[in-house]
């Protein structure tokens, strides 16, 4: 099976004083977006910020964002509805009306460093619910056990589509620690099925996206998720490690999927 790259160049915190390569603007984030697809991703994990770099939620920005992405190249989009920790549930659960092909889907609140990462259950039920009916596919954020078993609930539920998507969210404070042994004891619970990927958090990023690619999973890399190539070395954008994680896999043995390999194998709509 072909490894699915996601590149997901904008997070919800760090801003261009962190990183100066970090994309803001619409058309900084689509350009982005572009380069991360040619480098070998087929999906593109999208954040929104204002005019001041704040994360946002605002439906104007977000359409122009898939716009000027759509133009340039025929990646999925994947919108986040985590947006950032500033932004109030009932604005996050609005992106879907955006028909992405596919969103995130948080299902637990949490500490998320020093703020508070709201997910209330009745309404993560409501997007999930929402989400299934325009057939925008949910990638499952876990960040600890306890968030897979509600998923799973979900899915009991029929508020899943098949086959189940996750990503297991390694080193947030507030969530799983970033090791080996957390990854493992999470992919060990998966369901049989289902597609997952790594999101390993700031340092622990090289490695636990090797272990995920070596462990049969899929991979994302990005300023998200790292704003550094190695220590001490900032990332000049996206790219390098999407080409990167490319790499990785392609050492592994692994083809990397093309959008259509992606599209059929997470089963999206047409
Ligand atoms: N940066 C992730 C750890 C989402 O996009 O839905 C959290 C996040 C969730 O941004
Ligand atoms: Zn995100």
């Amino acid at each position: 099976m072909p490894v699915t790259l996601t590149v997901a160049p904008t997070g919800p915190i760090a801003t261009k004083a962190d990183n100066p390569f970090l994309p803001t603007t619409p058309e900084e984030i689509a350009a982005a977006v572009e380069a991360g697809y040619r480098a070998g991703a087929s999906v593109a994990h999208i954040h929104l910020r204002d005019d001041s770099q704040r994360p946002t939620a605002d439906l104007a920005i977000g359409r122009r964002v898939m716009e000027s992405i759509r133009e340039r190249c025929p990646i999925l989009i994947q919108m986040s509805t985590g947006v950032g920790l500033s932004v109030p549930f009932s604005e996050r659960e609005k992106l879907v009306d955006l028909a992405p092909q596919m969103a995130t889907l948080n299902p637990c609140s949490m500490s998320f460093g020093q703020g508070e990462f709201r997910n209330p259950p009745d309404g993560v039920v409501r997007l999930a619910a929402k989400m299934l009916d325009l057939g925008v596919k949910p990638e499952l954020e876990i960040y600890d056990t306890g968030h897979l078993d509600a998923c799973l609930r979900l899915r009991d539920r029929g508020l899943l589509p098949e086959p189940l998507q996750f990503s297991i969210v390694l080193g947030v404070q507030g969530g799983m620690a970033a090791t080996a042994d957390n990854l493992l004891t999470m992919v060990r619970r998966l369901p049989d099925d289902a597609v997952w990927q790594v999101i390993a958090i700031g340092r622990a990023n090289l490695e636990l996206t090797a272990i995920g690619l070596a462990l049969g999973g899929n991979a994302r890399a990005g300023l998200e998720d790292t704003l550094y190539l190695s220590k001490g070395e900032l990332a000049e954008g996206s790219t390098p490690l999407v080409a990167r994680a490319a790499r990785l896999a392609r050492e592994l043995g692994h083809d990397i999927a093309t959008v259509d390999q992606t599209h059929a194998a997470l089963g999206l709509r047409r």
